[in-house]
């Protein structure tokens, strides 16, 4: 039985020291250990009836190895990128909170004490069982592993789970679907579940959702934030000078400093980076404690297009500030920009933080075309006409991560193997009486198994599947969307049955079975149905003008988009 622990001594212990980045690291962790340790008391009182089990976990840091290189480490005092550590220090906090046995390692010697391969003998396959029930670790970790645990990889990779934090899709992902379809990357094709990656945002449900969290307020901290805004302060997102080389930044940073006095926290060693206009309050970089004080100052935060999806937007709105960012028009993705190339999606990215902008908003998320000087005038004094709240979505707030967290390890199996569905043959014993058919809804496209199929014991349950077709040239993520619900690929293998077509109404001439990442999906042309054949393939993401696809949605819990209904 696992039990919540919130003294985090012995985790500051294990964490160890001699990097920047581990210190950077600790001192997030001490930080926030008092509110981490008040959501691990509101959890228990949610949970108080869940048996939990404990897990012996692995966490295995990879790019902070020196085997990979780790060039992250270096940076951390010098503007580089903090979002990575700031999610680790985050896993790792949850998993210990959460009363889990926690093993950390951040060298190849580390790991190799951990999975008990002899010293000297690194290349040598791990031959008994796996010490662990689960591995978190990364890509480079993943490569690590796969050098150094050689064939026994293999047997032991449903324990494990990939922190990404751009996301795989599983076109990608699948090694042989991967070379012939031209979806081959540097990263890609591992053959695990999609959701064994685990991402720092939502971006695909293709992925699980690990996420991270930011600072939360009490009620006073709350209100004398409101009272105590500087209406015509300005606070640009971007520690590193080269984030402030956006084409035609004079102009629209001119009309902001027509109304604004405008701060910044940029990195330098001796002299102001040329970069950084002299009208700008320089502070330097800053620790994130300072960050905090001075977001709570400002009225606004406002990006310049990079650094993408990183966690400052969200601290920004959690301080009350409104973050005002630059559309993409045409989004940015693999295809057409240089940071996402090579990067194993091919999701879209519409502006700079398609989180803050789809899923918070306005009034605390601007996100318009920073080209349009008009426009950005008017939405500056907008600005400073309006009041908003501090505001965190409960999915970024300790209690939600630790929420999330434990269901994931709770309830995500990779390891046995998935039952037939549905029934092959009568003889075949299920637990309780078999699902029944599809019903209809009346007046609408979207079907619902019958309710005694929730008996079972999948997860996500079956009671929270809708059944949809997407349009033609519409992927299942954005089909799922405009009915309000979520795709759930984990759904996927229930409705790749041809019933799920005529359930539908698409009326199959041919019914066929390929490895393709839009099927199931029904072709209008030939009047074809297309089952899935690789269950690696299942995926929301992808999307055709020859295809209608089959999408299995789901219900979420507001402000908990990783889990339906009856997830927990
Ligand atoms: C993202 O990485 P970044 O590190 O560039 O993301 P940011 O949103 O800038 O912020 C990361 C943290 O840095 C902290 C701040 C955030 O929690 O509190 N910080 C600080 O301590 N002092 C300062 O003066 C300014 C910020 C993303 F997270 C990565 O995954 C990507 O690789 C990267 C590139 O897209 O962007």
């Amino acid at each position: 039985q696992a039990v919540f622990q919130s003294d985090i001594g012995t985790l500051l212990e294990q964490v160890g020291t001699g990097k920047e980045s581990l210190s950077f690291m600790k001192r997030r962790i001490r930080r926030l250990a008092a509110q981490w340790a008040s959501a691990a008391r509101r959890l228990d009182d949610k949970l108080r009836s869940h048996w939990r089990e404990q897990k012996r976990i692995l966490v295995h840091v990879g790019f902070l190895t020196e085997e990979s290189g780790d060039v992250f480490s270096p940076k951390v005092l010098k503007g580089g990128p903090l979002g990575e550590m700031v999610q680790w220090a985050d896993i790792l906090t949850a998993l210990h909170v959460l009363g889990h046995n926690l093993k950390i390692s951040v060298s190849l010697k580390e790991l190799h004490g951990f999975l008990g391969v002899p010293p000297g003998r690194g290349s040598c396959p791990l031959t008994g069982p796996l010490p662990f029930d689960l591995i978190y670790t990364d890509y480079h970790g993943l490569q690590q592993m796969k050098q150094h645990m050689g064939l026994s990889l293999r047997k032991h990779k449903c324990h494990i789970r990939v922190i990404d934090t751009f996301g795989t899709e599983p076109a990608y992902n699948h090694e042989e679907y991967a070379t012939l379809h031209g979806y081959r990357t540097n990263w890609g094709y591992w053959n695990l579940h999609g959701q064994q990656y685990m991402t720092m945002f939502p971006h695909t449900p293709d992925n699980s959702f690990m996420g991270f969290v930011a600072e939360e307020l009490n009620e006073t901290e709350r209100l004398s934030i409101q009272r105590n805004k500087v209406h015509n302060m300005a606070l640009v997102y971007g520690k590193e000078a080269s984030m402030w080389k956006l084409q035609g930044k004079e102009k629209f940073l001119a009309i902001l400093h027509r109304y604004m006095e405008i701060h910044g926290t940029v990195y330098y060693e001796t002299q102001r980076p040329p970069e950084v206009p002299t009208f700008v309050k320089n502070h330097g970089l800053l620790p994130q404690q300072e960050l905090q004080q001075l977001l709570r100052k400002a009225k606004l935060f406002i990006g310049f297009g990079f650094p993408y999806e990183g966690p400052a937007p969200l601290e920004a709105i959690a301080n009350g500030c409104i973050f005002l960012q630059p559309k993409f028009n045409p989004p940015h993705s693999s295809l057409n920009h240089e940071f996402f190339r090579g990067k194993p999606t091919s999701r879209k990215v519409s502006s700079q933080h398609p989180y803050a902008e789809q899923y918070i908003g306005r009034p605390h998320v601007i996100t318009i075309d920073f080209n349009n000087s008009e426009e950005f005038d008017a939405t500056i004094r907008e600005i400073m006409r309006i009041n908003v709240k501090p505001f965190l979505p409960y999915e970024y707030t300790c209690e939600g991560m630790l929420e999330r967290v434990h269901a994931y390890i709770q309830n995500q199996d990779f390891c046995s193997p998935e039952a037939p569905f549905p029934p092959v043959n009568s003889s075949r014993t299920w637990p309780g009486s078999p699902p029944s058919p599809f019903m209809l809804l009346p007046n609408s496209r979207i079907l619902t198994w019958a309710s005694n199929a929730s008996s079972f014991s999948f997860w996500p349950p079956l009671s929270a599947l809708r059944l949809l077709a997407s349009l033609e040239g519409q992927s299942c993520v954005k089909a799922c969307q405009s009915a309000g619900l979520i795709c759930e690929p984990a759904l996927y293998r229930f409705i790749n049955i041809k019933e799920a077509f005529s359930a539908l109404d698409f009326q199959c001439e041919g019914v066929e079975s390929e490895m393709n990442h839009l099927f199931p999906a029904f072709s209008a042309e030939h009047a074809e149905c297309g089952l899935q054949q690789d269950p690696l393939l299942y995926s929301c993401a992808g999307s055709s003008p020859r295809y209608q696809r089959l999408c299995p949605c789901r219900d979420y819990r507001k402000g908990q988009v990783a889990l339906c209904r009856d997830c927990l």
